[in-house]
Order: structure tokens, then sequence, then C-alpha cells
């Protein structure tokens, strides 16, 4: 039997990464873009992590420039899309508005046309995202798929034309596109500036006597934290239906960052308050407060996460303090 080809866009993501993995242990030919770094080795650290870097078809491709999507995708003809390329890191969307907006909209754009031209059949997987919601929560204090979207940042307006335009050419076309709609998910491979590896990494360092000090922003904000490994099965189960569709993606379960740092101090035997201070400059201009998710649609599907807050954090806690032995 052929084996299916799938197509990643932000392959060398946390995501990406654990996608790919996934992937080719289920049989599949994985292609994916590269965005051009001057260090190489930035291009691939992940899929070295993984493993897996030998065993990948990649291109190097933007999702600014159409034309290096249309090469890579008469090439690979694949039978499913999975975009995950994006500026994925909400303050710094402050900072990088027009970018973030090209890349994470129009870029979504630019893909959808690129699907149109050479592959219409293919399905594609959009990366859709929680902070599509902004602080809106239905009447009983979770988000599900038809919660009103109200986003407060640059990144969270942009996903929102993702998620509005993929319905579009859903519907326009009769293209089979689905949004999964993510709430936070983290691991070891998570970007060392989002909240939960930079806790994990700053309180191993004071551990080790690397470091005693740990910065930090808005203390009191909650978020429904599931594991990405856990999160990249659901995005493969969204394309396996047989119609398209959008759904929310959760462990149902919020914390706060207070929770947090109280949780990986207190397992490496630290008092948080002695090392942890606030600094103006990682708060937002306008944040969001509360993220907590309904996924009752996809675990009618069979998905359901393995990792709770806690066995995910003692993941990540045991994989710096190997790295910074
Ligand atoms: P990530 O670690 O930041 O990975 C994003 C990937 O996109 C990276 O490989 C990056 O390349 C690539 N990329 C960025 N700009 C690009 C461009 N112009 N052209 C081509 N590739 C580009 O993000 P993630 O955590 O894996 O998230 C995957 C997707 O899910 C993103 O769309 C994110 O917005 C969305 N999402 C994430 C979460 C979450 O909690 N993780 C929740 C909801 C939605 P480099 O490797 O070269 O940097
Ligand atoms: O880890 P964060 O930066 O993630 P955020 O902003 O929730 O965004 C992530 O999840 C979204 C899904 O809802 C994705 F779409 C997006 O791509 C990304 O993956 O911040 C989490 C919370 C925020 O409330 C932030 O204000 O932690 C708070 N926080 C407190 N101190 C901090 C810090 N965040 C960061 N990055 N750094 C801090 O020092």
């Amino acid at each position: 039997m052929k084996h299916k080809v799938a197509f990643i866009t932000g392959i060398n993501g946390q995501d990406g990464s654990y996608l790919a993995e996934l992937l080719l242990d289920k049989g599949y030919e994985v292609w994916g873009i590269l965005k051009r770094n001057s260090v190489a080795e930035n291009q691939t650290a992940r899929l070295d992590e993984g493993d897996v870097f030998g065993r990948l078809k990649l291109a190097y491709a933007d999702m600014l420039d159409m034309s290096s999507l249309v090469n890579v995708l008469q090439k690979c003809k694949p039978d499913e899309i999975y975009h995950l390329a994006a500026q994925s890191h909400v303050r710094i969307s402050f900072d990088q508005p027009i970018y973030t907006t090209n890349v994470v909209a129009v870029g979504t754009l630019n893909l959808l046309e690129a699907i149109r031209l050479t592959c219409p059949n293919a399905k594609m997987y959009q990366a859709s995202s929680s902070e599509m919601f902004g602080n809106t929560t239905d009447a009983d204090g979770y988000q599900r798929e038809t919660t009103q979207m109200n986003p407060v940042s640059p990144y969270g307006c942009a996903k929102v034309y993702g998620y509005n335009i993929c319905r579009n050419y859903r519907n326009a076309y009769g293209m089979f596109i689905s949004n999964g709609i993510l709430f936070n998910h983290e691991s070891p491979r998570r970007g060392t500036n989002f909240v939960t590896n930079k806790v994990v990494k700053g309180a191993v360092k004071i551990k080790l006597g690397l470091s005693n000090e740990l910065l930090l922003g808005n203390l009191d904000a909650s978020r429904d934290w599931g594991h990405a490994k856990d999160y990249v099965e659901a995005m493969w189960l969204i394309l396996q239906q047989e119609t398209p569709d959008d759904f929310v993606c959760s462990t149902n379960v919020s914390h706060t960052v207070k929770d947090l740092v109280e949780y990986v101090f207190g397992k490496l035997d630290l008092d948080w308050k002695k090392y942890v201070g606030v600094d103006q400059k990682y708060l937002r201009p306008e944040e969001l407060t509360d993220l907590k998710g309904d996924s009752s649609k996809l675990r009618k599907l069979g998905w359901k996460p393995h990792y709770t807050f806690e066995s995910m954090l003692d993941e990540m806690i045991n994989y710096w303090k190997e790295e910074l032995k």
C-alpha cells in the first residue's frame, strides 16, 4: 500500500518536531519547510533532538514567499498538510505587530492559495489558538468552539484572521480544512522565553548555583497547560475525520503562573519567594488573564490527554537537570 505524504510548516518548532516523529512512526513520508537561519544548526535543532533529521524531506521556504510554498507543494504532493509555522510569541507580537500579522495571517493566506492552485484535494490542519478568545468566557468560565472571539494581542488578531480565512476557503471552495483551537501546550522543547520552560530552566539553574534570581511578568494570569506530545496526537486525529470541522484541544484544568512557580520551586526544595521578582518588561500592554478550555467535542473522537500539569513539569525539570548538570 502506498504510504501517505504529510507536509508540515514550522517542522522545526516545538509542535512540528513532535508531529514529525508521530507521523514517521505511523509510516508517513514527511516533508517540511525550514526558515533560513544564519546559524545552520538552529534550523534543525529540534529535529536533531528527536533524531529524525535524516528521515525527513526538507526544503527551504517561507510563509511570506508564496512561490517557495508552491514549489515545495508541487514536489511533495501531500495528502495531509499541517500548518504550524508562526511568530508564536504573544508578547513579542506587540514589538513586531506587522511582521507577526504578515507571517500568521497573510502567511496562512499564501499557503491556502498555494494549496488551492497545486493540491486542492489535500486535507489541511490550521494551528488556531485559544489566544483568539481573549478575555471572553462562557457563563460557566470555560472557552469552547462557540465562545465569542475577542483577541487582545496582535498575535491573537492575526490568528483570528487565519481561523476565518480557513473557514472561508472550506466553505467557498469545498476544501478539507480543519481548525484545531489549541490551548497552551508545553514540553522540554518549548522556547525558553515562554513562561513554563523559563520557570523550569530558571529554577534548575538556581538549584545548581548557576543563578540567583528569576524575573517574571504577571504571576496572576492563569492558563490551561497541556503537553505538546498529547496535542500533536489531536492534530493527526482531526485530519482523520470524514468531514472538516473545528475543535478545541485542552486539558480543561487551569493553573496560575504562581501555581506553576510554586510547584517547580517546591519540587526542587527551594522557597520561590527568595528568588522570584517581577520585571515590568515581561508585562503585556493588554493581558489575557484566564484561559480554561472545554474539549468535550474533541474527546468524543477519542482524544484525551495523558500528561497532567504535574507530570509535564516533572519531565521538564528532569530534562533541565540533565542538560545543565
Ligand atoms: P514554535 O515553537 O514557535 O514554532 C514555530 C515554527 O514556525 C518554527 O519552526 C519557526 O521556524 C517557524 N516559522 C516562523 N516564521 C516562519 C516563516 N516566516 N516561514 C516559515 N516558517 C516560519 O511554535 P509551536 O509552539 O510549535 O506552535 C505551533 C503552532 O501552533 C504555531 O502556529 C502557534 O502559533 C500555534 N499554537 C501554539 C500553541 C502552544 O501553546 N504551543 C497553542 C496554540 C496555537 P524556526 O524554527 O526557524 O524558528
Ligand atoms: O508562556 P506564555 O508566553 O504563553 P501565552 O502568551 O499564553 O501564549 C502561548 O499560548 C497561546 C495559546 O493560548 C499560543 F497561541 C501562543 O502561540 C503561545 O504558545 O505566557 C503565559 C502566561 C501569560 O499570561 C504571561 O503574561 O504567563 C505570563 N507570564 C508571566 N511572566 C510570562 C512571564 N510569560 C512569559 N513569556 N514570560 C514571563 O516572564
